[in-house]
Parts: structure tokens; sequence; C-alpha cells
């Protein structure tokens, strides 16, 4: 606390006002604020008066210079980026430009992260961004980041998370935090719900299509609705290439996989097929699409499938009374699809129906294989409130609901729920607590695997009116963070925070350990650029300040030179007005944290170019002049020195 004592608030007194609320047997240090804040969304209030809500406001679960206990993974939503925060502390640590162009990294801009982007495009999309005089889509709409898996438990290898805007898939290496592989997914429209298989690997990333549009969507016969067809697609995450496709009956909107690799399934809030509000609305009940993933991977196996737009796709709609498929009937428009860790219940949530609906994973087969009921694997359907959305679980048989139009968090107890159902008279409900206006995901500790914690709950909001300062029309979205570890849930910390964060998961630091602090050489993410200073016959691991005009096509230019703090092998390179020129930097120095940068004068060109990494970047030197280059990450004493002149002689008249 000392930390905050040289700031004009005095945080110390706000604190003692509140210190009732403390959790018992928590870890030194926390703030544990109690619900100070009950209501606070809920009821409209416009300011934070009492010094008890003020409080809640403040950081530091976490001392300055002491680490966190976890790293968190974020989505960003319409921002388009992975960020990465610490919890309990919920600072932001980092931010990792995926399907967004970022200005600080060069993201979408540098030929490498072009690569990435432009390796896995269709030919329709290539042709739609050249009428449009462009290279990628340089914004995204990433709603869930998820990791990978060995055996149902995060493996560190990558981080994986969907585009809803522009129907792709975008994977993040965790040994260097950096996006190295981008899909897009063919046939489907608007991939939203995402998930890694839990076992034995995650060799597949379960996708689903939201939007219903003709499967063949070329402009023909478009207000057909029985062309119209939703995709779920399954993603083979190491080729990085889709393995198949199924069509559903219904959109598909959240997903997940059991902890046996047998199943996937998806929640579907337009059974109806509706294209308006009402018609989607309409059914009382909508349903989970179940996949049985052997018995597409027979047919496809077997070659009993048909090839579209390059895809293995078999039919999997109620009408094609497919082994592949089962529906499941849910009420009104479900939305979150969680998995327990119990390896057995999977909790799907009401949205209109006040309800969570638990259904036993293991008794699918019969439902499969025996015509069973569909509904005979619904093991318990408790009431808890207005809105469920989506639900998290700790490693104690406790799930954790957020209830969009009540404000709120509820923790109800599984087996006490499935008692219930049977007709026992216990209460499933073990604690009610008000949160934001309003919540949407939430997450424990690796709740979503076979590790769940029972310490820390984020819970994200849909909205956040009313907790800020008021900061213009665009208000902050919220991360909040809850103490679960006793028996009432305690709210601790409020993390306002940029558009807008749907989904988050923590992971142990220990899952992590292969994080790097300085690139590779030869890392894949630079093969390319090396390879063709390969070709130039220049040395990129040595001192290297060559400008060499290509034999080919005489108008391209290579700038090559290094970086050492606080300098660039170049002082000076001259082109011709009209050439298309890369510069290509290699970082030399091999400190931790010494990252350089390259940016030209009013040019619309800079990139990140961290220790050992070789970045490029190309633009057409199109205004003759002399123009300073230098580097925008601070290195050095002599960091404002570390520039030099571009001269770009003109065209002779
Ligand atoms: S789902 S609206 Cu994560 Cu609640 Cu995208
Ligand atoms: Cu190199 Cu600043
Ligand atoms: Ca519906």
């Amino acid at each position: 606390m000392e930390s905050t004592e040289n700031k004009g608030l005095s945080r110390r007194s706000l604190l003692g006002a509140t210190a009732g609320g403390m959790a018992a047997g928590t870890l030194a240090g926390r703030l544990a604020l109690g619900t100070a804040t009950v209501g606070l969304g809920a009821t409209g209030a416009t300011v934070a008066t009492s010094g008890a809500a003020l409080a809640a406001g403040v950081e530091g679960a976490v001392a300055p210079g002491q680490l966190d206990q976890y790293y968190g993974f974020w989505s960003s939503g319409q921002s388009g980026e992975m960020r990465i925060l610490g919890v309990p502390s919920m600072r932001e640590l980092m931010r990792v430009p995926v399907f967004n162009r970022c200005s600080a990294t060069g993201w979408g801009q540098t030929n490498e992260s072009l690569a990435v982007h432009e390796r896995s495009m269709t030919e329709k999309t290539k042709q739609y961004l050249a009428a449009n005089g462009k290279r990628i889509h340089d914004n995204g709409d990433l709603h869930h980041v998820h990791m990978s898996f060995t055996d149902g438990k995060y493996d560190g290898r990558f981080l994986f998370m969907n585009d809803k805007a522009n129907t792709r898939i975008a994977r993040v290496r965790c040994d260097v935090m950096k996006c190295d592989a981008i899909l897009e997914i063919p046939n489907a429209k608007s991939i939203h719900g995402l998930r890694p298989q839990k076992f034995p690997r995650s060799n597949y990333v379960f996708c689903n299509g939201e939007d219903e549009a003709p499967l063949i969507n070329d402009g023909e016969d478009m207000e057909n609705l029985s062309n119209y067809v939703n995709i779920f697609t399954a993603v083979d995450a190491d080729k990085w290439d889709v393995a198949w496709q199924v069509k559903v009956s219904g959109n598909l909107d959240n997903c997940d996989a059991d902890y046996e690799g047998k199943w996937a399934f998806s929640t579907s809030y337009n059974s109806e097929m509706g294209m308006t509000l009402a018609e989607m609305t309409e059914a009382e009940m909508d349903h989970i699409v179940v996949f049985n993933i052997a018995e597409i991977e027979k047919a496809i196996a077997a070659g009993h499938f048909e090839e579209i737009n390059g895809v293995k796709v078999v039919d999997g709609r109620k009408e094609a009374n497919s082994a592949f498929t089962r529906y499941i009937p849910i009420a009104n428009n479900p939305h979150g699809c969680n998995m327990a860790p119990d390896r057995k219940h999977l909790c799907v949530a009401g949205k209109l129906s006040p309800t969570v609906t638990v259904v036993d994973v293991t008794k699918f087969d019969d439902i499969f294989n025996k015509g069973a009921d569909p509904r005979s694997c619904v093991v318990a359907e408790p009431e808890l409130g207005l809105g469920p959305l989506h639900t998290a679980f700790d490693g104690r048989g406790n799930a954790y609901t957020s209830l969009f139009l009540d404000s709120q968090v509820v923790k109800w107890n599984i087996e006490d729920a499935i008692k219930a159902y049977k007709g026992e008279k216990v209460d499933p409900i073990k604690d009610k607590l008000d949160v934001h206006y309003q919540p949407g995901h939430l997450k424990t500790v690796m709740g979503e695997t076979l590790d769940a914690r029972n310490d820390w709950l984020v819970c994200l909001c849909k909205f956040s009116k009313d907790r800020f300062l008021n900061v213009g029309p665009l208000k902050p979205e919220n991360d909040q963070l809850i103490d679960i570890s006793g028996d009432k849930m305690v709210l601790v910390h409020d993390g306002p925070t940029f558009a807008e964060p749907h989904d988050a998961i923590s992971v142990d630091p220990t899952i992590l350990s292969n994080i790097k602090s300085v690139w590779d050489r030869n890392d894949p993410m630079w093969a390319g650029t090396r390879k063709q200073a390969e070709a130039d016959g220049v040395n990129i691991d040595d001192w290297c300040d060559q400008v060499i005009r290509d034999k080919e096509d005489p108008t391209k230019v290579r700038v090559y030179m290094t970086s050492v703090a606080p300098n660039f092998s170049l002082e000076s390179f001259t082109v011709n007005e009209g050439d298309h020129v890369t510069v290509i930097i290699s970082n030399q120095d091999e400190v931790d944290d010494l990252t350089h940068g390259f940016t030209i004068g009013n040019h619309g060109v800079a990139m990140e170019v961290a220790p050992q990494a070789t970045a490029s970047i190309s633009f057409v030197a199109a205004k003759p002049g002399v123009y300073w280059y230098y580097c925008q990450w601070f290195c050095h004493a002599l960091h404002m020195e570390m520039r030099g002149r571009m001269f770009v002689t003109p065209k002779a008249a």
C-alpha cells in the first residue's frame, strides 16, 4: 500500500472504511472490498460518491515490483488484438496485434506480418481487396481466446482466436507472443464461437459459423432461404488448414469440446433459420448441436463428402438424419456453452430463459447409437436468474454464471442442481453477487481445463455505464476481479479497458516457461526475409550496410542495415523517385528489452525490430527530398541520435 501514499488522494483512508469486506484467509495484499459497489451499475447512479465505491477502483492486489500470480489472455473484440494482463493485479502487460493494424509494431504493414495475413486468404478476398487498393483486412472482431490443450490441460504452445468480422481465425505462438498464422475459413460466414479440442491434444480448433448464407454465395437466388446453411468447421491446428466442415440446421453461437475427444457441441439461438429478430425468437425451444467426431472422421476418410471451395463438407442437417450430429432441444436462444472440469457436465446458458441446462455428455452415445430421446442427457436445469450468458467453474464442483439482465454473478453447485432436478429438497444456489452493468463472459483460473483453481474469477462486461468518469459518448468497458476463495464471492477490482473484451482466460506461469526474451535469429518469422538476404549475398548476422537493386526488376531496391544501440549501420541511403523500397533491419543487440524501431518521417512507415529479429517493410519512394528515419523505441541515452537520412533523387525530367 505504501506506493499509493504519494498520490494526492489518500487511498489508505478510503480502504480503512471498507475493512469489513476483507475475505478471510486470502493472500496478503488483496484488497477485498466486499460488496461495496452493490447496485451501483444496476441502479444507474452516475457518480460514485461513497469512499467504498471509489476504493473499488484502486489497483494493487499486487504490490509495485511484484509479479502476478497468473497470466491473463484477453480478447479485445472490435479492436482486433489480443491483450495480456496480470491476474490478480489486472495490469495490462502487453497488446498483441492480430487482425488489427498496429502503429507501434508495424503489424499489418511489415512484410513478415503481411505474409502471415496473406498465406491463407481466399481468392475471392484477394480480388475484393485488390479492387479496394488493399492487401489485407486490417480490422477484426476478436471474441474468444483459448490456449491449446494436451490431455485436458493447457500446454503453453498456442493461443487460438476468432475474427467474427472477416470469418477468420488466428494463432499466437506462446514462446514469442506473436501471431504466426491467420486462416480465412471458406464456406462459413462470421466465425463466432471457437474452442480448441481438449483431448488428447488440440489437433482441431472448432469454429462456429454464426451467419446463414447460401453455400454457393454467388449472387444467384439470394432470397431463396432453402439454399441457406450454417457451417461448423474443424481446423487442423498443426497443418493450419480446414480439416472438414459440417452443414448444420440453425445458426451457431458458442461452442466447446469434451474431455474425451469424442464430441464438440455448439449452441444455436436461431434454430428457426429466421432472418428477422421476430423470427429468430419465435420458437420456444432452440437447440445445441452435438458433433460426433469419430463418425465425421470416418466419412472423410472413406471419401463420403462433398468438396466445396476446396474443403471437405459433410451434411449434418436435421433432415439428413446423419450419424454426424444430434440436436438437443434447449430453451429459447441459448448462448454460453461451457464444459465443466468434472469431465461430465456441459452447461448451456439460457439467455432468454432464466435457466442453465446441465447436460451429461457421457449419455451422448445412447442418443447417437440407441435412439435415446435427445433430452435424456439433461440432468439438471436450475433456474438461476435473468439472462444467463456464460458459466465458469472452480475445482470444487461449483459453477459461476453471469446474469446479463440481473447484473449479477450466481454461484451454484452442479451436484446439488442435479439432486434438485431429481426432486430432492436442495437449493443449488450458494451465493449471488452484484456486478457491473452488465456482465458477459466470466472465467476462473484455468477453469476450462482439468486444472481449475479456486481463487479468482474475472467477470467482463457487455456494458459498463456509470462506473467511471465520463469520457464522452463512448464509455470504457470494464473487467472485474472477484475473489472466490471463500464461501461468499467478494468483488476486488474494477479495470476499465478499451473496446471491447469479450472473453479471457488465466494461466499459471509454469505452463508458459517457454516464453523467450530474445528472438532466435533463425526463427521462422524471419525465414523469408533472411532467404532474400542470402540471395542478395548479404550476411545480415554481421554489420551490413548495403543497398541492392534487383537484377530482374530495377525499380526494386533492398536496403539492408543492422541496428546496435544507438546506431543504425547506415547513416544515410539513396534511392530514386518511384523506387519500390524495402528496408531490412537485423537487430544485433542480444540484450533483454533492447528493442529498436524504424520510422521514416512523413511516409507512414514504422516497425518494431526486437532483439535478434530481422524485420522488413516496403514502400514506394514517391516524394523526392531528404527524409530522416529514426528509431522510435527508446533504447539508449543516445536514442534520439539514432537516426539517418533517406535521399530520394528526383526522376530525370
Ligand atoms: S459470446 S457476443 Cu463470447 Cu458471449 Cu461473443
Ligand atoms: Cu534504437 Cu531507440
Ligand atoms: Ca430462437
